[in-house]
């Protein structure tokens, strides 16, 4: 049997890829880890949970059961604030972000923005969930508390993200910049162990996911696209299969591994787009790039928009990378 190697592992022989590390950014990403097997427990449990929740009845404190993206939200918040590297985190739960104010988490040097659980609308149905992060350097001097300033940063200033897919099995996938590696979580000894190193993705493939129901209300040039994706050309491999998941680190997940594209564009219903560039958009945009694919709005680099707002929306595609700049040439009538 070849070696094992953990997670926990990993990360620390990855610390000497950068010499001044001070471990700080190390600390985090064990603290994303712990995190993400408690939310793992509690997403495990859900539907049992439900079951019993179904009589009525309230826990021994006489509290009702949270909603799990509160208890993802509240898991990650706890560790960050307690890990003290981390002055302040942004999460698609609050409105505004939560700069923590105790001394040591002053002079934490990282902000990380995060969406909890997304998908979580498929909770109820058993369909693949997942959460997604992104961590900054902060920009405003250490020793005081976080500012807007810290957050509203380019993608390209992200010095790690990732994300964790609960699906047929808990995966958490991450990259410091220095290629993208996936660990698979071993419940039998609790601990995500490297199974995917220094992930590639398929310069093109013959996936690609988009909600079709939208291709009326959207860019004509889109449903060119999506034209091109059914017609037969042998050469190329069309047609293509038309997967979505409708979870976006699902989506995304199978498309890294296997070719393909993600689409959400801008519609009717979503003028400026639905995803939220910081904390959804920019960190896969990062796995992407790193993995060798492409991110863009239809037109622009995903990690150049300079963000304006915590919650800021943007038009999104993102995968392999001869089908995204296939895809962006039929937004400018190339179809
Ligand atoms: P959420 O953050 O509220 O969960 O919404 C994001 C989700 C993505 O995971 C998914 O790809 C998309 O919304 C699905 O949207 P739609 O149902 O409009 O196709
Ligand atoms: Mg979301």
């Amino acid at each position: 049997m070849s070696k094992i190697t953990t997670l926990s592992e990993f990360i620390l022989l990855k610390q000497q890829d950068f010499p001044y590390a001070t471990g700080e950014l190390t600390s985090i990403l064990q603290d994303i880890t712990i995190a993400s097997k408690i939310v793992n427990r509690d997403v495990n449990r859900a539907g049992l949970v439900d079951i019993l929740g179904a009589q009525g009845n309230e826990n021994v404190q006489g509290e009702q059961q949270q909603k799990l993206d509160v208890m993802a939200d509240e898991a990650f918040i706890r560790a960050f604030k307690s890990g003290g590297e981390v002055c302040g985190i942004a999460s698609e739960e609050h409105e505004d972000f939560v700069a923590f104010d105790s001394e040591k988490s002053k002079n934490g040097k990282y902000v990380v923005l995060f969406d909890p659980l997304d998908g979580s609308s498929n909770i109820d149905v058993n369909v693949s969930i997942g959460t997604i992060f992104s961590i900054y350097r902060r920009v405003s001097p250490i020793g005081t508390v976080a500012t807007k300033e810290d957050f509203l940063q380019k993608g390209t200033k992200q010095v790690a993200a990732g994300y964790v897919i609960f699906g047929s099995s808990t995966m958490l996938v991450y990259t410091t910049g220095k290629g993208v590696n996936g660990f698979t979580l071993d419940p039998s000894i609790g601990e995500f162990c490297l199974s995917h190193p220094d992930i590639k993705t398929p310069e093109t493939g013959r996936l690609y996911a988009l909600n079709e129901g939208n291709l009326n209300r959207c860019d004509p040039g889109l449903k060119d696209y999506a034209e091109y994706c059914r017609q037969d050309d042998p050469i190329t491999g069309r047609p293509y299969s038309g997967r979505y998941i409708g979870s976006l680190v699902a989506d995304f997940h199978r498309n890294l591994l296997k070719g393909g594209i993600y689409i959400y564009p801008t519609t009717k219903n979503h003028p400026t787009g639905r995803l939220r560039l910081l904390y959804e958009c920019n960190p896969l945009a990062f796995i992407v790039e790193q993995a060798g694919g492409l991110a863009t709005d239809g037109h622009t680099r995903i990690m150049d928009i300079q963000p304006t707002e915590l919650h800021q929306r943007c038009g999104y595609y993102i995968g392999s990378k001869q089908m995204v700049e296939k895809a962006m040439s039929c937004l400018t009538g190339g179809f």
